[in-house]
């Protein structure tokens, strides 16, 4: 096996693109793949200051790797979401990755910040530990960039997220959240920038790029992920992959091109007259924000006024 560009033994294949490359070759591909993300979505301007949340896994360590390649100016946000031993390492690789590489890291813990962890708190919500924990770190991720300054914040979603979220948001016809599945959503009042650099990068590539760039990241999954709905998506496109090498690709490029802009109004309409959470000043359709009333439920105490910020 060959690299395609240099001719050289090649260290990875990647069926979708019938090519194999090298070390130096596969590194400039995965490059290669952002930028063009970035250039093709207009994601960032290169005088903008970018926040990525980083887990410790290899998609938000490797992207925060990849920007930096880049010349953006980056710098990581953790999550400390305290599920248990999942928790405490993946806090690990990510200080560890942030000490090596000289990167500026901001953690925010739940519990010490908000009074409440992904475990108890979603049990004590009634909310399945996932959707407590996407709202979290949404609300978390947005709060950290406008109260920091940062323009935009970055996050690890890859190809195959993004393939098994669109063929979920399908499956049912989730038309608002098809309208929102895109690799930029917009500032808006209250709202920073969020994109997705890694749309072009699969799984498998950036656990190659990790491991050829001596990053070191937390291996295990999240022990609550286990049996949820968006893991027998991968599966199935897996399956799927395996037979045709480029049908996730072609999904996810296909619905941006042909079938997101059929959905945007409803996107828009939803996120247009929102007011400010009564709590937080977060932007929200009624008085207060998911984020709020969640956290009132897990801590077990009335909504109070201007205490979440
Ligand atoms: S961390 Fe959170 Fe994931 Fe764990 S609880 Fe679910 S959403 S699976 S990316
Ligand atoms: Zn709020």
């Amino acid at each position: 096996m060959k690299c395609r560009r240099c001719r050289a033994p090649a260290v990875i294949d990647i069926r979708r693109h019938n090519a194999a490359f090298c070390r130096d070759c596969f590194l400039r591909h995965c490059r290669e793949q952002v930028r063009r993300a970035i250039d093709d979505f207009r994601m960032i301007q290169p005088s903008e200051r970018v926040l990525v949340a980083v887990s410790g896994g290899k998609d938000s360590l490797g992207l925060w790797h990849l920007l930096r390649g880049l010349g953006y100016d980056v710098d990581g946000l953790y999550v400390g979401l305290g599920i248990g031993e999942y928790s405490d390492e993946s806090g690990r690789f990510a200080r560890a990755y942030a000490d090596e590489h000289g990167g500026k890291l901001i953690a925010v813990d739940l519990r010490d910040a908000y009074g409440f962890d992904i475990p108890d708190g979603s049990r004590v919500a009634h909310r399945a530990p996932c959707s407590a924990c996407g709202l979290s770190k949404r609300y978390v991720f947005n709060d950290a960039a406008i109260a920091h300054g940062y323009d935009v914040v970055a996050t690890g979603h890859n190809l195959d997220d993004e393939a098994a979220v669109l063929f979920g948001n399908v499956l049912r016809w989730e038309t608002e959240y098809l309208g929102r599945q895109h690799p930029v959503l917009p500032a808006a009042p209250g709202f920073a920038r969020k994109v997705k650099p890694l749309v072009r990068l699969g799984e498998r590539e950036l656990a190659a790029y990790c491991v050829l760039c001596g990053i070191d990241y937390i291996v295990e999954e999240c022990p609550m992920a286990v049996g949820n709905r968006h893991l027998g998506y991968k599966e199935s496109l897996n399956a799927i992959e395996e037979r045709s090498p480029g049908t996730k690709a072609a999904f996810v490029a296909g619905f941006l091109e042909r079938a997101q802009p059929l959905f945007v109004s409803e996107a828009t309409e939803a996120r247009a007259d929102l007011n400010e959470c009564v709590s937080c000043g977060a932007p929200t359709p009624g008085e207060y924000c998911a984020f709020c009333r969640m956290r009132a439920r897990a801590v077990g105490e009335p909504i109070v006024v201007g205490s979440a910020r």
